[in-house]
Protein backbone atom coordinates (compact mmCIF):
# COMPACT_ATOMS: atom_id res chain seq x y z
CA UNK A 1 0.00 0.00 0.00
CA UNK A 2 0.83 3.82 -0.99
CA UNK A 3 2.15 5.97 2.15
CA UNK A 4 -0.50 7.45 3.59
CA UNK A 5 1.75 10.33 4.56
CA UNK A 6 1.95 11.81 0.69
CA UNK A 7 -0.97 13.85 0.44
CA UNK A 8 0.18 16.76 -1.57
CA UNK A 9 -0.78 20.34 -2.04
CA UNK A 10 -4.24 21.10 -1.19
CA UNK A 11 -6.75 22.94 -3.34
CA UNK A 12 -5.92 27.08 -4.22
CA UNK A 13 -8.40 29.31 -3.00
CA UNK A 14 -7.42 31.60 -5.71
CA UNK A 15 -6.47 30.43 -9.46
CA UNK A 16 -3.16 31.59 -10.00
CA UNK A 17 -2.17 32.89 -14.06
CA UNK A 18 1.27 31.63 -14.84
CA UNK A 19 1.13 33.55 -18.31
CA UNK A 20 3.50 36.57 -17.38
CA UNK A 21 5.79 34.06 -15.39
CA UNK A 22 9.26 33.31 -16.28
CA UNK A 23 10.69 30.15 -14.20
CA UNK A 24 13.46 28.15 -14.14
CA UNK A 25 13.73 24.58 -13.49
CA UNK A 26 17.32 23.19 -12.17
CA UNK A 27 17.78 19.89 -11.47
CA UNK A 28 20.28 17.44 -9.94
CA UNK A 29 21.32 13.89 -12.13
CA UNK A 30 21.94 11.45 -9.41
CA UNK A 31 19.12 9.37 -9.42
CA UNK A 32 17.82 9.68 -12.45
CA UNK A 33 14.60 7.87 -12.88
CA UNK A 34 13.24 9.72 -10.07
CA UNK A 35 14.11 12.96 -10.89
CA UNK A 36 13.12 12.89 -14.58
CA UNK A 37 9.34 12.09 -13.31
CA UNK A 38 9.64 14.92 -11.21
CA UNK A 39 10.83 17.01 -13.91
CA UNK A 40 8.30 15.84 -15.99
CA UNK A 41 5.84 16.49 -13.34
CA UNK A 42 6.94 19.81 -12.99
CA UNK A 43 7.08 20.94 -16.14
CA UNK A 44 3.42 19.64 -16.77
CA UNK A 45 1.93 21.73 -13.46
CA UNK A 46 3.67 25.00 -14.89
CA UNK A 47 1.90 24.48 -18.39
CA UNK A 48 -1.31 23.82 -16.75
CA UNK A 49 -0.84 26.69 -14.87
CA UNK A 50 -0.55 28.90 -18.15
CA UNK A 51 3.50 29.30 -18.31
CA UNK A 52 4.34 29.35 -21.54
CA UNK A 53 7.16 26.61 -22.75
CA UNK A 54 9.53 29.41 -23.87
CA UNK A 55 9.49 30.52 -20.37
CA UNK A 56 10.37 27.08 -18.71
CA UNK A 57 13.87 27.47 -18.53
CA UNK A 58 15.82 23.88 -17.91
CA UNK A 59 19.26 23.33 -16.21
CA UNK A 60 21.01 20.27 -14.98
CA UNK A 61 23.58 20.03 -12.02
CA UNK A 62 25.92 17.08 -10.90
CA UNK A 63 24.04 16.34 -7.55
CA UNK A 64 21.79 18.03 -4.86
CA UNK A 65 24.59 20.04 -3.49
CA UNK A 66 25.21 21.63 -6.33
CA UNK A 67 21.73 23.32 -6.19
CA UNK A 68 22.24 26.40 -4.13
CA UNK A 69 25.13 27.28 -6.43
CA UNK A 70 23.11 27.24 -9.70
CA UNK A 71 20.24 28.64 -8.05
CA UNK A 72 21.78 31.78 -7.33
CA UNK A 73 23.82 31.68 -10.45
CA UNK A 74 20.27 31.97 -12.53
CA UNK A 75 18.82 34.28 -10.38
CA UNK A 76 21.98 36.87 -11.09
CA UNK A 77 22.24 36.30 -14.40
CA UNK A 78 18.69 36.94 -15.35
CA UNK A 79 19.14 40.29 -13.48
CA UNK A 80 22.29 41.23 -15.06
CA UNK A 81 21.58 40.83 -18.38
CA UNK A 82 18.16 42.26 -18.32
CA UNK A 83 19.76 45.51 -16.36
CA UNK A 84 22.48 45.63 -19.38
CA UNK A 85 25.35 45.29 -16.58
CA UNK A 86 29.14 46.26 -17.65
CA UNK A 87 31.09 43.46 -19.44
CA UNK A 88 33.11 42.76 -16.62
CA UNK A 89 30.33 41.18 -14.58
CA UNK A 90 28.74 39.54 -17.54
CA UNK A 91 32.24 38.18 -17.87
CA UNK A 92 32.29 36.73 -14.51
CA UNK A 93 28.79 35.77 -14.20
CA UNK A 94 29.65 33.54 -17.46
CA UNK A 95 32.08 31.58 -15.78
CA UNK A 96 29.88 30.62 -13.53
CA UNK A 97 27.10 29.86 -15.74
CA UNK A 98 28.86 27.50 -17.93
CA UNK A 99 29.18 25.43 -14.74
CA UNK A 100 25.45 24.57 -15.20
CA UNK A 101 24.71 22.72 -18.65
CA UNK A 102 20.96 22.47 -20.12
CA UNK A 103 19.21 19.28 -19.58
CA UNK A 104 18.58 18.37 -23.00
CA UNK A 105 21.16 18.54 -25.10
CA UNK A 106 19.71 18.66 -28.72
CA UNK A 107 21.95 16.76 -30.94
CA UNK A 108 24.07 14.24 -29.11
CA UNK A 109 27.85 14.67 -30.20
CA UNK A 110 29.22 11.80 -32.21
CA UNK A 111 32.65 13.14 -32.15
CA UNK A 112 34.67 12.04 -28.52
CA UNK A 113 34.47 15.65 -27.46
CA UNK A 114 31.46 16.97 -26.01
CA UNK A 115 30.11 19.90 -27.46
CA UNK A 116 30.81 23.59 -25.40
CA UNK A 117 27.26 23.97 -23.44
CA UNK A 118 25.30 26.50 -26.03
CA UNK A 119 24.60 29.69 -24.41
CA UNK A 120 22.84 29.28 -21.21
CA UNK A 121 23.37 33.16 -20.04
CA UNK A 122 19.32 33.83 -19.29
CA UNK A 123 18.17 37.29 -20.95
CA UNK A 124 15.58 38.24 -18.78
CA UNK A 125 15.16 37.68 -14.81
CA UNK A 126 13.28 34.43 -13.70
CA UNK A 127 9.83 35.49 -10.98
CA UNK A 128 11.08 31.73 -9.44
CA UNK A 129 13.40 28.87 -9.71
CA UNK A 130 12.44 25.37 -8.96
CA UNK A 131 15.65 23.46 -7.34
CA UNK A 132 14.84 19.42 -7.84
CA UNK A 133 17.31 16.86 -6.08
CA UNK A 134 16.54 13.74 -4.78
CA UNK A 135 18.77 12.08 -1.76
CA UNK A 136 18.65 9.00 -0.84
CA UNK A 137 20.38 7.74 2.95
CA UNK A 138 23.39 5.22 2.47
CA UNK A 139 24.77 4.01 5.68
CA UNK A 140 27.19 6.97 6.10
CA UNK A 141 26.79 10.42 7.41
CA UNK A 142 26.83 12.00 4.18
CA UNK A 143 23.03 11.83 3.70
CA UNK A 144 22.63 14.73 7.08
CA UNK A 145 25.31 16.75 5.79
CA UNK A 146 24.01 17.31 2.26
CA UNK A 147 20.53 17.70 3.32
CA UNK A 148 21.74 20.13 5.70
CA UNK A 149 23.60 21.93 3.83
CA UNK A 150 21.26 22.13 0.76
CA UNK A 151 17.83 22.94 2.53
CA UNK A 152 19.88 25.67 4.09
CA UNK A 153 21.38 27.08 0.99
CA UNK A 154 18.44 26.87 -1.11
CA UNK A 155 16.43 28.87 2.14
CA UNK A 156 19.61 31.73 2.11
CA UNK A 157 19.46 31.85 -1.78
CA UNK A 158 15.71 33.07 -1.98
CA UNK A 159 15.92 35.39 1.36
CA UNK A 160 19.60 36.75 -0.22
CA UNK A 161 18.02 37.40 -3.31
CA UNK A 162 14.30 38.08 -2.89
CA UNK A 163 13.44 35.31 -5.52
CA UNK A 164 11.43 32.36 -4.21
CA UNK A 165 13.16 29.30 -4.74
CA UNK A 166 10.96 25.99 -4.50
CA UNK A 167 12.71 22.91 -2.52
CA UNK A 168 11.84 20.46 -4.67
CA UNK A 169 14.37 18.15 -2.90
CA UNK A 170 13.20 14.67 -2.01
CA UNK A 171 15.23 13.81 1.37
CA UNK A 172 14.22 9.66 1.48
CA UNK A 173 15.51 6.90 3.51
CA UNK A 174 15.10 4.56 0.81
CA UNK A 175 14.55 4.17 -3.12
CA UNK A 176 10.73 3.33 -3.00
CA UNK A 177 9.83 6.17 -0.65
CA UNK A 178 11.20 8.56 -3.55
CA UNK A 179 9.50 7.09 -6.15
CA UNK A 180 6.37 6.83 -4.43
CA UNK A 181 6.51 10.51 -4.40
CA UNK A 182 7.60 10.98 -7.94
CA UNK A 183 4.41 9.07 -8.93
CA UNK A 184 6.02 6.16 -9.97
CA UNK A 185 5.95 4.01 -7.06
CA UNK A 186 6.69 0.05 -7.68
CA UNK A 187 4.19 -1.26 -4.93
CA UNK A 188 0.20 -0.74 -4.80
CA UNK A 189 -0.85 2.53 -6.90
CA UNK A 190 2.22 4.76 -7.84
CA UNK A 191 2.04 7.48 -5.37
CA UNK A 192 1.60 11.31 -5.84
CA UNK A 193 4.44 13.33 -8.14
CA UNK A 194 5.32 15.89 -5.89
CA UNK A 195 6.82 17.89 -8.93
CA UNK A 196 3.22 18.59 -9.53
CA UNK A 197 3.31 20.78 -6.56
CA UNK A 198 6.11 22.35 -6.69
CA UNK A 199 5.29 23.78 -9.92
CA UNK A 200 2.00 24.87 -8.42
CA UNK A 201 4.23 26.67 -5.57
CA UNK A 202 6.09 28.41 -7.89
CA UNK A 203 3.06 29.89 -9.78
CA UNK A 204 1.44 30.82 -6.40
CA UNK A 205 4.47 32.22 -4.94
CA UNK A 206 5.98 34.39 -7.78
CA UNK A 207 2.51 35.50 -8.83
CA UNK A 208 1.76 36.55 -5.13
CA UNK A 209 4.90 38.16 -4.38
CA UNK A 210 4.66 40.11 -7.66
CA UNK A 211 1.66 41.62 -6.27
CA UNK A 212 3.12 42.09 -2.50
CA UNK A 213 5.66 44.60 -3.61
C1 LIG B 1 27.92 12.04 -3.48
C2 LIG B 1 26.43 11.95 -3.52
C3 LIG B 1 25.76 10.89 -2.87
C4 LIG B 1 26.49 9.84 -2.11
N1 LIG B 1 24.44 10.77 -2.93
C5 LIG B 1 23.71 11.69 -3.61
C6 LIG B 1 22.30 11.60 -3.69
O1 LIG B 1 21.65 10.66 -3.19
N2 LIG B 1 21.65 12.57 -4.36
C7 LIG B 1 22.28 13.64 -4.96
O2 LIG B 1 21.61 14.51 -5.54
N3 LIG B 1 23.63 13.74 -4.91
C8 LIG B 1 24.35 12.80 -4.27
N4 LIG B 1 25.72 12.91 -4.21
C9 LIG B 1 26.39 13.96 -4.99
C10 LIG B 1 26.51 15.32 -4.26
O3 LIG B 1 25.26 15.98 -4.22
C11 LIG B 1 27.51 16.25 -5.01
O4 LIG B 1 27.18 16.31 -6.38
C12 LIG B 1 28.94 15.78 -4.89
O5 LIG B 1 29.30 15.59 -3.55
C13 LIG B 1 29.90 16.79 -5.54
O6 LIG B 1 29.81 18.06 -4.89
Amino acid sequence: MSDPTIKGLGAPTTVYDGAPLRIAIVHARWNDVIINALVEGTVKKLKELGVKQENIVLKSVPGSYELPMAAKMLIEGGKTQSSNAAPSMLASTTNLLSLIDTVNPTTPSTSSTPAPPKSIIPTQPFNAIIAIGCLLKGSTMHFEYICDAVSHGLMRVQLDTGTPVIFGVLTCLTEDQALERAGVGRKGDKGHNHGEDWGAAAVELAAQIADWS
